[in-house]
């Protein structure tokens, strides 16, 4: 046996490298070192023959319980290090299912949508119903029963989309309320919000925009129904009495016709430099008038027994002044980040 490997110094050796083992891969370097072919105890077991015979039989023994002991250890602590590490694996994977959960984003109305849905509500309040028709029309209804002559500026085909068999993309929603006093009749009273088209398209106009247009139709409607009605809509809409001003105007299916501005959402009028209504103080929001005698007898109602007040308004600018959006071709792209961002309902829960 070498001098200076003895059986105690191999012991203390095995007992101090096995503490400071920490993974599986230095346990298995320490099986190595000591058990291995060239390891510290299989070199002090192939030199047993060596000594003499009144010493081989003892040193034998302890070799041999050392060699237990280094078996039975490295396997515990490969256990306990397995353990550990199995563990801290599942510790790391594990799934705590009581966490509150990140949430998703959830879907909106587009603002345009919620503005018509809004309105829709009022006038409903005031016992209007929603009608809705067709988009491509036919000249019939889009211009000649509204009796807009054939001269009308409106007809060129610099306004209106015109499809070679002559029909149109739909200019406004009038059509509809022609539609709906042949299919109901009157009294009526009805809203028609929907997609309408003209040859525009510029910073402030796009080919497409959304309308509402209403309709009410029964016997002797004072003028002043109109006007309290529009007041009574856009002060539920804005959430605020606003201030009034109707001038008076021309369309060629009301008669009288007027426009009416309402003091501007923005600043009421208070900033010669406002970005909305640029230091005028006032808003044109919609026009309106009551129902030209020959519309109505173009809708199969006799004029002389009923008469009946119209209006149009613009849904994509009045969710621009409610919501503040001061950019028209932001409604119309697809890029929904500046909506998702703070507008309206959308956000994460
Ligand atoms: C407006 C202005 C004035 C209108 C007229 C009709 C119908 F079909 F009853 F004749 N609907 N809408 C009308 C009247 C629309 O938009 C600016």
């Amino acid at each position: 046996m070498p001098e200076d490997i003895n059986i105690s110094t191999v012991r203390d050796s095995f007992r101090e490298s096995l503490a400071s083992a920490k993974s599986l891969q230095e346990l298995d370097e320490i099986r190595v070192k000591f058990t291995g072919k060239k390891g510290t105890l299989t070199q002090l077991l192939r030199s047993l023959g060596k000594l003499p015979p009144e010493i081989r039989k003892s040193t034998g023994q302890e070799l041999n319980t050392l060699r237990d002991e280094i078996e039975q250890s490295l396997e515990l602590t490969g256990k306990k290090i397995r353990d550990t590490e199995n563990e801290n694996q599942e510790f790391s994977q594990r799934i705590d299912v009581t966490l509150p959960s990140k949430g998703r984003k959830s879907g909106a109305f587009h603002p345009v949508l919620q503005t018509m849905h809004e309105i829709a509500d009022i006038m409903q309040g005031l016992g209007y119903s929603v009608a809705s028709g067709p988009e491509i029309e036919e000249d019939y209804y889009n211009f000649e029963c509204l009796n807009v002559p054939a001269w009308h500026p409106a007809r060129d085909m610099q306004d209106t989309f015109y499809f070679p068999d002559g029909t149109l993309l739909r200019t406004h929603t009038s059509p509809v309320q022609i539609r709906s006093m042949l299919k109901y009749g009157a009294p009526l009273r009805i809203v028609c919000p929907g997609k309408v088209y003209r040859r525009d398209n510029d910073t402030t106009h796009s080919p497409m925009f959304n309308q509402m247009e209403g309709l009410l139709v029964d016997k002797n409607v004072p003028f002043s129904v109109m006007k309290g009605t529009m007041s009574e809509m856009l002060n539920a809409f804005f959430g605020k009495s606003l201030r009034y001003r109707f001038r008076a105007s021309y369309f060629p299916f009301t008669e009288p016709s007027m426009e009416l501005d309402i003091e501007c959402v923005e600043c009421s009028g208070h900033n010669p430099h406002c970005r909305v209504c640029h230091g005028t103080g006032w808003l044109e929001v919609a026009g309106m008038g009551m129902v030209h005698p020959n519309v109505i007898r173009a809708g199969k109602i006799d004029p002389d027994e009923f008469n009946g007040f119209a209006f149009g308004i613009g849904l994509d600018r009045m969710a621009m002044l409610k919501y503040g959006i001061g950019d028209l071709r932001l409604l119309f792209d697809g890029n929904v980040s500046y909506f998702m961002s703070g507008f309206g309902g959308a956000e994460s829960c």
